[in-house]
């Protein structure tokens, strides 16, 4: 099967995560970029939209498209352990983690934090800190708050294991830490732990290091903002 993503990606990186905590084989093609799209890429996703996987690489015209769909179809490629919890309301809760966290999260993220300072840069002009500072407060007004009060003085965000609630957090707060904002301790201390024990994982871990390589193959520098 092949992957279609592109890099620095939350939703690609959420899906190769899974794909690493269930050791699945597939080809990678970073060639898709939002910033510039195949020609025909249509045809294999309507919405235009990356990740996009062909379980069979010679028949683009059956893709699974979707982050969340392709996580639940790895998912069931290889079940055990499951990424998603067993008990009804604990897999009812990873899934609307997994939700707040692709939409509203990824959107406060990537409008708001990400692009100020990347795409700047990306674009050669200096980074606007102001609206990615500002952009940060509003993150940090409501939603890092709610997601913090959810995972409350427990190890996981959804039931008693790593589940997909975890990795689709954990992948959009990469993205703010790839722009500077780590979270601060003091204000999000139980979220940031969460964050430093889910990126320990070697499925994590490995992207981070990608992810660091990426931006100093861009050869720009990323200040740090919050820390
Ligand atoms: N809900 C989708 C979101 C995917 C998404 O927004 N991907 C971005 C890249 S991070 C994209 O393809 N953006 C291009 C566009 O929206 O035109 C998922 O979970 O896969």
């Amino acid at each position: 099967m092949k992957l279609l993503g592109s890099p620095l990606s939350p939703f690609v990186r959420k899906a190769r995560i899974v794909a690493a905590e269930k050791n699945l084989d597939y080809d990678y093609d970073p060639r898709p970029s939002p910033l510039g799209w195949p020609e025909g890429f249509e045809k294999i996703n309507p919405l235009k939209r990356i990740p996009a996987l062909l379980p069979d690489s010679d028949n683009p015209d059956f893709a699974i498209n979707d982050s969340s769909a392709i996580c639940a179809y790895f998912d069931k490629l290889n079940p055990n352990p499951s990424l998603y919890p067993e008990a009804a309301v604990d897999y009812g809760r990873a899934l609307w983690m997994e939700e707040v966290c692709d939409s509203e999260l990824a959107n406060k993220i990537g409008m708001g934090v990400f692009r100020p300072v990347f795409f700047n840069l990306a674009s050669g002009k200096p980074a606007d800190t102001k609206a990615a500072h500002a952009g940060f407060e509003v993150l940090a007004s409501v939603l890092l708050p709610y997601l913090q009060a959810q995972l409350g003085e427990r190890e996981y965000m959804a039931g008693d294991a790593f589940s997909i609630a975890d990795i689709a957090l954990t992948t959009q707060l990469m993205n703010l830490n790839l722009v500077g904002f780590a979270l601060p301790k003091d204000r999000f201390g139980p979220l940031r732990a969460h964050f430093e024990r889910s990126i320990a994982r070697p499925s994590i871990a490995h992207f981070i290091e990608q992810d660091k390589i990426t931006v100093e193959k861009m050869g720009f520098q990323v200040e740090r903002q919050i820390d």
